[in-house]
């Protein structure tokens, strides 16, 4: 067999891609990898105790009863060419330490945003602009309520025009997907503005 025949005939492995789903304290994150995820997701999760009443404010999320102290796992196929892992980064400063690792190698990441509690995911938003890894912003309405329109939110918080603001529901898959699937057209439009190539490639850092 000539080796372009061999060549076409060699199924591809599909691109494995590191996304970052991140925000503040009880916005949603662990709930958007278990939904949107194909796997049963691993997740690292702890019971809130006492000791945690005075730092970590539950207001808007009594019912809050875990926290991530590690990272939430998941994975989602996007194409026969295209997989996305999914790392949920905890929430609470006191584990802010292990955004940069779980950074390494991510192309881009969810910055989920509880609507009625925006400011818990303001340094969120500030890590990975100063980093400059792209990202995209997800409004998770608790209760499925979406106040303000994304235009609203983008100028509130001052974000750049090519970074997208969602409306979502951390609780559906169809949602989260869409969510995704708008960070990966970020990412693949980036990449042909920026090497024409349109490739996803991998950050070393
Ligand atoms: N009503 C409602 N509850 C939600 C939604 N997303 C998350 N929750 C709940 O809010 C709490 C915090 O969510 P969680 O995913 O643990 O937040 P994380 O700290 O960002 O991982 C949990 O009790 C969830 O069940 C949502 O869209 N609507
Ligand atoms: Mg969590």
């Amino acid at each position: 067999m000539a080796g372009s025949d061999r060549a076409a005939r060699t199924p591809t492995a599909p691109d494995t891609v590191k996304i970052l789903i991140a925000g503040g304290f009880g916005v949603g994150k662990t709930t958007m990898v278990g939904s949107v995820s194909e796997i049963a997701p691993l997740r690292t999760e702890e019971p809130l105790t006492v000791a945690g009443l005075d730092v970590d404010d539950l207001a808007g999320i009594e019912e809050k009863r875990a926290t991530t102290v590690a990272l939430d796992f998941g994975r989602i196929t996007i194409g026969p060419d295209l997989v996305l892992y999914l790392f949920g980064t905890p929430g609470q400063q006191r584990f802010w330490f292990m955004w940069d690792d779980l950074a390494v190698g991510a192309l881009g990441a969810v910055v989920l945003l509880d609507v009625r509690r925006p400011r818990a995911s303001f340094a969120a938003l500030d890590f990975f602009e100063r980093r400059g890894i792209p990202f995209v912003v997800g409004v998770n309405g608790f209760f499925g309520r979406h106040p303000y329109p994304p235009e609203r939110i983008r100028d509130a918080l001052a974000l750049p025009e090519d970074v997208q603001v969602l409306l979502c529901d951390a609780r559906e898959r169809g949602s989260c997907r869409d969510v995704l699937l708008a960070l990966i057209d970020q990412l693949i439009a980036a990449a042909v503005r920026d090497d024409g190539t349109g490739r996803l490639t991998r950050r070393t850092r």
